[in-house]
């Protein structure tokens, strides 16, 4: 969806006009793709606008950067404050955040040093992620040619820009081969993630998922999902899934801030279950929208209240 370039953007501190939001093209990031991001989404609930698990993005945030020796100049409080300002700044009452930390503008080379640390955050109105249709009736995916990241070339648990080139591989030979998306193996063959989404398999009423040492961003909404199927009585494995899991599970799905819950109906031509979104998909599907329609209790303080004349009727 191409950006509207209204509004305001958070850049290191202070609000710059939409089209003023630049930076220079020798900056490191640039050359060398050193940021670090987060991708975290805003609802309208029945109680005003409210952010999604922010703290935990917030925290991630730092993490990523911590493991690139990137600390920027700001504490989480500062980052999550900025997130709730620059949303209002827009006036937006659901929206998509994107806070990035990257490498300046000082000199080139691989030794990062000498750049400075450069902040900003950035709203926008983002339907949905794989197609207005997706969350009904499931997309259509591949399993990738390419592997994802593997261990010790760049760290998957960073969220990092890098990353991403991995996961544009990924996205690109899906769309070629006619998909939506992609899943990645990892190195060792076991399935990892979409181009920028966790998957989970449901297989005799257990949801199975891959653990952390498969090359997989530890996901926020995949912690989410594991969170709301606990408590629904349904069981979560995290272990290594082989490739032909997936074809025979009763279902899969993806999760993820900007995927929300996207039911896979598809995977290289073969049909997962009936080929239409399954009872369990759904059935958290229902719960998870239902925790952000702001109507049931916020059990576990997922919800930030973005206006503060909302936050007291709230
Ligand atoms: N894996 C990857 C590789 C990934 O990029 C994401 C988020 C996830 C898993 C799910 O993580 P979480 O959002 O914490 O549940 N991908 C973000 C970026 C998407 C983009 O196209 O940009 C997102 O969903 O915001």
């Amino acid at each position: 969806m191409a950006f509207k370039g209204e509004g305001k953007i958070w850049m290191n501190g202070e609000f710059v006009e939409w089209k003023d939001a630049k930076i220079h093209v020798l900056s490191h990031v640039i050359h060398y793709g050193s940021s670090v991001f987060e991708g975290i989404r805003a609802y309208k609930t029945s109680k005003g606008t409210a952010v999604f698990r922010l703290g935990a993005h917030v925290r991630r945030l730092h993490k990523s950067a911590k493991i690139y020796r990137m600390e920027y100049p700001y504490s989480d409080e500062e980052i999550f404050e900025a997130c709730l300002e620059t949303i209002r700044v827009n006036n937006l009452k659901e929206c998509y955040i994107r806070p990035v930390a990257y490498r300046g503008y000082n000199s080139l080379g691989v030794d990062p040093s000498p750049c400075p640390i450069d902040v900003a955050i950035a709203v926008w109105e983002w339907g949905k992620y794989l197609g207005p249709e997706a969350l009904e009736n499931g997309v259509e995916v591949c399993v990738s040619s390419w592997a994802r990241i593997a261990p010790n070339t760049l760290p998957a648990m960073a969220k990092c820009g890098a990353n991403y080139m991995n996961s544009q591989l990924i996205k690109l030979e899906a769309i070629a081969r006619g998909c939506v998306e992609g899943i990645a193996l990892d190195s060792s063959g076991n399935v990892s993630e979409g181009s920028g989404e966790n998957v989970f398999i449901v297989r005799d009423g257990r949801l199975i998922t891959p653990p952390f040492d498969a090359s997989i961003l530890p996901g926020i909404t995949r912690n989410t999902v594991m969170t709301l199927a606990k408590e629904m009585g349904i069981k979560v494995i995290e272990a290594n899934i082989p490739r032909e899991a997936l074809y025979i599970a009763d279902e899969v799905f993806f999760t993820g801030s900007a995927a929300e819950i996207t039911p896979i109906s598809m995977i290289d031509k073969i049909a997962i279950g009936n080929g239409a979104r399954g009872p369990i998909t759904e059935r958290l599907q229902k719960r998870f929208f239902e925790y952000l329609s702001g109507d049931v209790p916020d059990t576990y303080n997922w919800l930030d209240f973005v206006y503060s004349e909302e936050k007291v009727e709230a």
